[in-house]
């Protein structure tokens, strides 16, 4: 290229900069003074709540979800999001009646905002393969109404790599525009707790992935407009590592509990004592052992961190084994049970059980990934009668001690704080199995197993 032909380049290279820089300042004009237009897409446990902050802070938010139904509820000043989520139904009712948030399920509303999240389901399939079909559908009907110099940024959890070579892609692709001239993108990856989704949204540190310094700069200045916690600024491979990564090391380190757990009842040892005295050491914190890892997210966050890797060769071993210590720990609840059934000189098939949980988590009605389900699917396989027990999902609430009539084993799979206070005398079960040390000290009188722990009868 000749000398001329080259400085042609840089002047032209210098003036996108000089746009791209007076783009970004004017948007981030617009956050200080309150004018930028905000859309969200998908108005489910993250999106609904992230809208209604944004309302909430004097912003015009525009919600896009594809459920015509939940628009209506939402527009209509009720949460349709299940289960107790503090002060979310409150905030809904405020912003919806002021006006500062609109549900709608179409995307042509969207040309007239100047930033755009996406919190939409990013799931892995049966083979651990990311599931982008919501993703790209969500791009591709932005990208047609996506407004010049708007920004863009991926809330959803997403394999490393996925910013790069399918959100840039289809949104440069759908629009006409290029990324950092036509339009800006970023990735702040959620990191909200069913329970707890305004608390985290408002207290837990953000990274601010930008396609460039400048736009995590500009992500910074939006966030903050809600975020009373750290806002980190980072490129956007960055922040797609540091989700999946910070949930693949909580599944690593649960199945190091787990194993830990197989290991004491091979040789006779209390888990819950070991994991007391290790935790005593300076920089250990064992995590609890138990009957198996459930959610919405640390069973898929660990495949979406490895996938390009695995994808590229790299021998990638720890993580995919955790995953299969946890995922095993359901059928392990039922090799507890089958020794204890040995002892009464019983089989599984025909004996009826009565698992206590069918939530993933303590104090919650989320089923997702339950490891409940797992069990209670391999009981009925081996020809068991299950009867399930849980106060917060609606379809298994009921009286324990009725439901406990005619069991001849009931197994603990949630540490529900009303399991706690359960009189296992007067609960009449022969055979207790403890997933996750809801006793203290064996039932009298029972024959118990526990994970964890080698009970000798
Ligand atoms: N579990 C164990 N042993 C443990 C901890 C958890 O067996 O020591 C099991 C639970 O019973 C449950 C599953 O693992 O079945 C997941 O439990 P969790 O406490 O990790 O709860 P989640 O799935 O709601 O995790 C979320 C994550 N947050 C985000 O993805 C934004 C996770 O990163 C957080 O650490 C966690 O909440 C939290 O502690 O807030």
């Amino acid at each position: 290229m000749n000398e001329k032909a080259k400085r042609r380049m840089s002047e032209s290279t210098d003036q996108q900069t000089a746009v791209t820089c007076a783009l970004l300042n004017e948007l981030q004009r617009k956050l200080a003074d309150k004018t930028a237009k905000l859309g969200v897409i998908g108005l489910g446990y993250v999106g609904l709540p992230v809208a209604c902050l944004f309302a909430a802070a004097g912003f015009k938010v525009i919600g896009v979800d594809i459920q015509a139904e939940r628009v209506v509820k939402i527009n209509a000043g009720i949460s349709p999001i299940e289960g107790d989520e503090p002060g979310l139904a409150e905030l809904l009712a405020k912003v919806t009646h002021a006006g500062t948030l609109h549900a709608t399920d179409t995307y042509a509303p969207l040309a007239e905002c100047d930033i755009i999240t996406v919190n939409v389901e990013t799931p892995v399939d049966e083979q651990h393969v990311p599931r982008y079909a919501a993703l790209q559908s969500a791009l591709r009907a932005l990208g047609a109404v996506l407004k010049e110099g708007a920004l863009v940024i991926i809330e959803s959890t997403i394999a490393p790599g996925t910013m790069a070579k399918l959100v840039k892609p289809i949104l440069e692709e759908t629009s006409g525009k290029r990324v950092n001239e036509g339009f800006y993108l970023g990735h702040c990856p959620e990191r909200v707790m069913p329970g707890k989704l305004l608390a985290n949204l408002r207290g837990v540190s953000r990274v601010c992935g930008g396609e460039t310094p400048e736009i995590a700069q500009t992500m910074i200045a939006l966030y903050r407009q809600v975020v009373r916690a750290d806002l980190d600024p980072a490129d956007c491979v960055t922040a797609e590592l540091v989700k999946t990564a910070e949930n693949a090391y909580r599944d690593v380190n649960i199945a190091f509990a787990n194993e830990v757990a197989l290991v004491c009842e091979a040789v006779g040892g209390d888990v819950w004592k070991v994991r007391e005295l290790v935790n005593k050491s300076p920089g250990r914190n064992m995590l609890l052992p138990g009957a198996g890892v459930g959610g919405h997210c640390i069973p898929k966050d660990p495949w979406l961190l490895v996938y390009e890797a695995q994808l590229q060769g790299v021998p990638i071993r720890l993580i995919p084994a955790a995953r299969a210590v946890n995922e095993a720990m359901p059928f392990h609840m039922i090799e507890l049970l089958e020794a204890a059934l040995v002892e009464a000189g019983k089989a599984v098939t025909g004996v009826r059980v009565l698992v206590l949980g069918y939530a993933y988590l303590e104090n919650s009605d989320d089923t997702r990934n339950s490891p409940s389900a797992v069990l209670v699917e391999r009981l009925r396989e081996l020809g068991a009668a299950v009867v399930i027990h849980d106060p917060y999902v609606a379809e298994y609430q009921g009286d324990i001690y009725r439901m406990a009539q005619g069991c001849d084993a009931v197994m603990v799979m949630v540490t529900h704080s009303e399991y706690r206070q359960l009189d296992w005398a007067t609960l009449g079960i022969p055979i207790v199995v403890d997933g996750r040390h809801i006793c203290d000290v064996a039932p009298q009188n029972r024959t118990y197993r526990a994970v964890g722990q080698r009970i000798v009868s």
